[in-house]
């Protein structure tokens, strides 16, 4: 490190430096993203709540507020109406505080001591590492023709240490809705805690439904969902980190509490101490601003993106994995293996990501992918 001070302009020369090495997402290359441009509103907010600290809430009264209308905002589309959880860092985080209420409410309720969760092969990775940390095993379940949780294959999985089922509401690499209503059921039947990732899908799915397009129900309106992921930071425009975990009721959030005696408050729930109340902020402002039209009108424009591309890939002759539910498209070329494929693609300047199951090129329709773009792509994959 520098032992004399350098004086700002310097400073920021050289940040920028660094910073054009990055890609941009208002460049419209970057295809495999589930993140996007925050929204002007959000950043705005963000950067005035820069120091506030959820850590420690007794002293950012206010910024603790926010939060909590925010989870009721969010409930307010996800059949809630007094939810309980936190603006977190992310899905992970979201995640892995779902599956530790869950498994450490097995164990003080059922006695369960080597605990196992049942989640879909499509699971986000995060779930190994909250299997990892919270000594769970991991079940793994097939998926149907069209990339879902076959709910047949769940039953024969449960035994007496399951501590929790996982279903996907807008699944990572496809986008896919798992049947959470059969999930439901079975979880109810057999007493076990059904956890929904909607990290991707929770900001679009309700606004979708609301303006008349048959998805699943996924939420709280089904009994035997006990929490949900949904993530600001993915579809709802809001900047990084901002995840968001809701629970049905107090007691999954006490579960996971730990002493915090030092603190202005004596509990604390998320895995993170010192959080930021800036994403809190942030998503509040951007939701305002949006407000429920807003996101019904973004979700369409990602889902017409996806339909468009999804077709002209196929004109093209293109192999179109599934037909996308949400704002994902797959697609392999009928000759190519993928990973040369993606490599062609990468070499006229887009940024791309594949899909493991099944191995495809995957195109996430986030919002800074603008039509122009897609009619550029398409006319590469023409080429190609
Ligand atoms: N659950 C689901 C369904 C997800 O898709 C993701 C992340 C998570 C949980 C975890 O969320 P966090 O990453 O916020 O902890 N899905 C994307 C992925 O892993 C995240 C992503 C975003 C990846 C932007 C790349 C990227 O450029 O693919």
């Amino acid at each position: 490190m520098n032992k004399e001070p350098i004086s700002e302009e310097e400073i920021f020369k050289e940040l920028d430096f660094y910073q054009s090495q990055d890609c941009k997402y208002s460049d419209g290359r970057i295809l495999g993203s589930m993140c996007t441009q925050a929204h002007p509103i959000a950043q705005k907010a963000f950067i005035q709540f820069l120091e506030s600290n959820l850590g420690d809430p007794g002293l950012f009264k206010g910024t603790k507020a926010i939060e909590d209308k925010v989870l009721k905002m969010i409930g307010s589309f996800l059949s809630i109406e007094n939810p309980v959880g936190h603006i977190v860092t992310g899905g992970t985080e979201a995640n892995i505080m779902a599956i530790r209420a869950a498994r450490n409410i097995a164990r003080d309720e059922k006695g369960i001591s080597q605990g196992e969760i049942i989640v879909p092969q499509s699971a986000h990775f995060s779930f190994k590492k909250a299997s990892d940390i919270l000594n769970l095993k991991l079940r793994e379940i097939v998926l149907d023709d069209s990339y879902q949780l076959d709910a047949s294959f769940v039953e024969d999985e449960i035994n007496e240490n399951t501590v929790a089922i996982v279903g996907v509401a807008g699944t990572t690499e496809l986008g896919m809705i798992d049947p959470i209503e059969e999930l439901s059921n079975i979880a109810l039947e057999n007493n076990i805690h059904l956890h929904v990732d909607a990290a991707f899908g929770g900001f679009s799915i309700p606004f979708l439904k609301e303006i008349g397009y048959g998805l699943p129900e996924f939420d709280f309106s089904l009994k035997g969902v006990k929490s949900i992921t949904v993530d600001p930071h993915k579809m709802g425009l809001a900047p990084i980190p901002a995840g968001g975990i809701l629970f049905r009721n107090e007691e999954y959030l006490d579960s996971i509490s730990v002493n915090s005696p030092y603190l202005t408050i004596k509990h604390q729930s998320t895995i993170v101490g010192t959080r930021m109340g800036a994403t809190s902020a942030a998503t509040f402002a951007v939701m305002k601003y949006l407000g429920k039209d807003g996101y019904a009108r973004l979700a369409k424009e990602s889902l017409d993106n996806a339909i468009f591309l999804a077709e002209s890939v196929k004109q093209l002759g293109y192999e179109l994995v599934v037909e996308p539910k949400l704002n994902i498209v797959a697609f392999n070329h009928p000759k190519l293996e993928t990973d040369d494929l993606a490599q062609l693609i990468e070499k006229r300047d887009w940024k791309v990501s594949c899909s493991s199951c099944p191995k495809a090129i995957r195109v996430i329709l986030m919002n800074h992918i603008k039509r122009e773009h897609i009619v550029e792509l398409i006319s590469d994959l023409k080429d190609i």
